[in-house]
């Protein structure tokens, strides 16, 4: 695949399909438009997971088996917050995942925007595709739950480990957040964007919900392609499926590109799917179970030939 491709992605699911995109094509051709509605200050620190998830797994540094953090890190600092001074360690905080946030904070308290810190940082780790916040303003997303009211994303998400039945999801802050220059010149060069199969409504919603983003992607020319999160009516990793019961969706691919309907021109559903019919809408039946590097980088590989089939 020739050209510029700008990626939507949140966490987890979406760092996996980034790390075959960026195993397969040159740094320069990658811009990555993270989520950062799970963003959130701890211990005075500004703690960016999605940015961290997919800048970590780029620079081989993430801890795979979790997916964030760093790979064999420690928790001295975490343990003697705990051990001295009786502090809840429900976020787990490690060492060298801490130079991160200090890093951050210091350049975010000197002035820098996310976007100029996002980019100091990755720069440094030695990452050559482009790292994008999807706005520069704090935009947090907020949880309206069954049991306790409105709830903080890592609240909902770690402390309470998403068991809270989800009744509404909210992005107050949007009003306050603009497309950035950088993410605006990342779209109009674009000659594929991608949204990744991260939770639509938890990691695609917020950088849907920055304003200008839905109507620059509506605007665009190029094939605008998403990738199915759910498989076999059950998602990957997280809670997709559990919110898309409690929204009152069935949990199926064809709900998912449902929800992007407007946005996108392409759907790469799972080859364990049932057929998906939707009109207007072309469709690849690929396997988007990542299991391995291998998987990730075929996955890449196989979506952007499908995609340059109806093309070019
Ligand atoms: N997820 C957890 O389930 N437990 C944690 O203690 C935790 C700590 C953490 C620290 C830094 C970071 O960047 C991410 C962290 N995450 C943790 C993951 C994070 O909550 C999620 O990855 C995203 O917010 C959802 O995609």
């Amino acid at each position: 695949m020739s050209g510029n491709i700008a990626v939507l992605v949140g966490g987890v699911g979406g760092a996996k399909l980034a790390s075959g995109l960026a195993e397969l094509l040159p740094p320069r051709q990658l811009t990555f438009i993270v989520n950062t509605g799970d963003d959130f200050w701890r211990l005075g620190l500004k703690i960016c997971p999605d940015l961290d998830t997919v800048m970590y797994t780029l620079a081989g540094l993430v801890d795979a088996e979790a997916g964030w953090g760093v790979a064999g890190d420690t928790t001295a600092a975490l343990d003697s917050l705990e051990q001295l001074y009786g502090l809840e360690p429900w976020f787990r905080l490690g060492d060298k995942d801490l130079a991160t946030h200090l890093l951050r904070t210091q350049l975010l308290r000197q002035g820098r925007t996310l976007t100029e810190v996002t980019a100091c940082l990755r720069r440094r780790l030695g990452i050559g595709a482009t790292l994008l916040p999807m706005c520069d303003a704090d935009m947090p997303t907020r949880l309206d739950s069954l049991e306790h009211g409105e709830l903080g994303f890592q609240e909902y998400f770690v402390k309470r480990r998403w068991q809270p039945t989800v009744r509404a999801i909210r992005h107050p802050n949007s009003a306050g957040a603009r497309l950035t220059p950088a993410v605006n010149g990342a779209l109009d060069e674009a000659d594929l964007v991608l949204i990744a199969p991260s939770n639509p409504w938890l990691s695609i919603g917020p950088i849907l919900a920055v304003p200008g983003m839905r109507r620059a992607l509506m605007n665009l020319s190029v094939p605008v392609v998403a990738v199915t999160p759910i498989i076999a009516g059950a998602a990957v990793k997280g809670p997709t499926a559990k919110i898309m019961r409690e929204l009152g969706l069935p949990v199926s691919a064809a709900a998912v590109a449902q929800y992007y309907d407007g946005l996108i021109n392409g759907f790469i559903d799972d080859c364990r799917n049932e057929a998906l019919p939707i009109a207007g809408l072309r469709c690849a039946r690929l396997n988007t179970l990542m299991r391995s590097p291998e998987d990730k980088i075929a996955l890449a590989r196989a979506g952007l030939e499908w995609i340059e089939s109806w093309t070019t």
